[in-house]
């Protein structure tokens, strides 16, 4: 799956990026970590992680950021 698939998926099920970043943010420090995409993922049936995060993490630096997410 790619981004954009994933980003249209979320649109169908209306779901706002904002929204699910709110909701992912576990220790709302404004990014993901790990273990916050983990389990979020899980819920939408994504057992590998680490790959949405480095789909996401424009910059690579662990984290994904609201600004990397939306
Ligand atoms: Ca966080
Ligand atoms: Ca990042």
């Amino acid at each position: 799956m790619s981004l954009e698939k994933m980003k249209q998926a979320l649109a169908q099920m209306n779901i706002e990026p904002y929204n699910l970043f709110a909701q992912m943010d576990a220790n709302h420090d404004g990014r993901l970590d790990i273990d916050e995409i983990g389990s979020k993922c899980a819920a939408f049936g994504i057992y590998d992680a680490q790959w949405v995060r480095k789909m996401f993490d424009a910059d690579n630096d662990g984290f994904v950021s609201r600004e990397e997410f939306t």
